[in-house]
């Protein structure tokens, strides 16, 4: 009788140390539920480099293009005064219209314009008994090419859309400056005040997000980033959906400029444009193109073209060579428009382009 007591009360204790010990893991696993314990950190974490990172005030597209002019005539006086010299000597002999043809030629223009620009200057500048003027001279050649880079093609960018953000999709081969651009853009369309989403859908190299985000982050503009290696169409797809929820004007899609093949960046460019367009439609397809690569770039605007629909070209690394002349080849090639140009380095080194500026440059004294 008694050992039943003694049995029944170990049973009582056993029960009851077991009760205790599942509240109190109950507990300690709710506490974990409740609180993780990273989650105060990071938030302070954020708020300390919030407070950190200045935003920066980018310089309003206006006033940077008339400081880029100086630096986009720098970059092309091998051309203009070239020709100029050419064309003012005593007589134009056919030793001499070679001379401005090879200029013409070195200077990436292409066979077609170089031979349309001979053809309009010999008509401008023929005979006339001989006295041609300095000024006869310049104005000849500043309609020569300013017939060829038409300044007629409409360059506006589509920065805005009617009850969503305007979708920018940014392509081009590896190195030729698209993150770079894509950033500027970003600057230029602050300075403007548009609310901008940056999308990274490079997501092919490591480094690609992280570049962007830097740029990002310099002008307050929310960068959307997916895992490396993972779905570019995705991140693209979220970037356009974080711009609608968030009333964005505009969303910037960086894309990655090199895959195992060719025709792999092409059927990636094409997947991530019609999965955007599942939601919205994309208002430009900007193609980077270096112009430092001269006829190079021209076929891989060709390659390009073949696969995506072009709407405007962004020439970069301008202020890296003489050979200007790519702007107006390019176009021919294409009949599409050069919009942007990069100028430099500077975050503020993008400038809309100007046509008319530019040959005023090409030409200047
Ligand atoms: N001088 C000069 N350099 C430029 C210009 N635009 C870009 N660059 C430089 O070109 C290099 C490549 O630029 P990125 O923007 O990384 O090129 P990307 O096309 O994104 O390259 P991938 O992501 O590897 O395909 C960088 O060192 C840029 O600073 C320009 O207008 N002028
Ligand atoms: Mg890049």
């Amino acid at each position: 009788m008694e050992s039943s007591f003694v049995y029944a009360g170990i049973a009582v204790a056993v029960v009851l140390v077991v009760v205790i010990a599942t509240l109190a893991l109950w507990r300690r696993s709710g506490q974990d539920r409740v609180e993780p314990l990273a989650a105060p950190a990071r938030v302070e974490a954020a708020a300390e480099s919030t407070a950190l990172l200045e935003i920066e005030v980018p310089d309003p597209a206006a006033g940077r293009l008339h400081r880029l002019r100086a630096r986009l005539a720098r970059s092309n006086t091998a051309i203009g005064q070239g020709l100029f010299a050419l064309l003012s000597r005593d007589s134009i002999d056919a030793a001499t219209w070679e001379e401005v043809e090879e200029t013409l030629l070195l200077a990436d223009l292409g066979v077609g314009p170089t031979n349309e620009i001979i053809e309009r200057l010999r008509t401008a500048l023929k005979v006339e008994g001989g006295a041609r003027s300095a000024d006869d001279v310049r104005e000849a050649l500043r309609s020569a090419l300013l017939g060829l880079v038409d300044p007629s093609l409409n360059r506006e960018l589509v920065t805005r859309a009617d009850g969503r953000p305007a979708v920018l999709m940014i392509v081009g081969v590896n190195g030729t400056g698209k993150t770079t651009t894509t950033g500027k853009l970003a600057r230029l369309l602050v300075a403007e005040g548009h609310s901008v989403i940056l999308g990274a859908a490079d997501t092919f190299r490591a480094a690609a997000a992280e570049q962007l985000q830097t740029w990002g982050d310099r002008v307050g503009a929310t960068v959307v980033r997916g895992p490396e290696g993972g779905d570019p169409a995705a991140v693209a797809f979220d970037a356009v959906s974080t711009g609608v929820k968030a009333g964005a004007d505009t969303v910037v899609i960086d894309t990655a400029g090199r895959l195992h093949t060719k025709a792999g960046l092409m059927d990636e460019l094409d997947k991530v444009k019609r999965v955007i367009e599942k939601q919205s439609a994309v208002d430009e397809v900007l193609l980077v193109l270096d112009a430092t690569t001269g006829q190079n770039g021209l076929v891989q605007a060709r390659v390009f073209a073949e696969s995506v629909n072009v709407t405007g070209i962004v020439l970069t690394k301008l202020d890296g060579t003489a050979r200007g002349g790519i702007v107006i080849a390019v176009q021919r090639e294409l009949g599409v428009p050069v919009k942007l140009v990069g100028l430099g380095e500077g975050p503020d080194d993008l400038a809309p382009f100007d046509p008319i500026a530019f040959i005023d440059a090409l030409v200047a004294n």
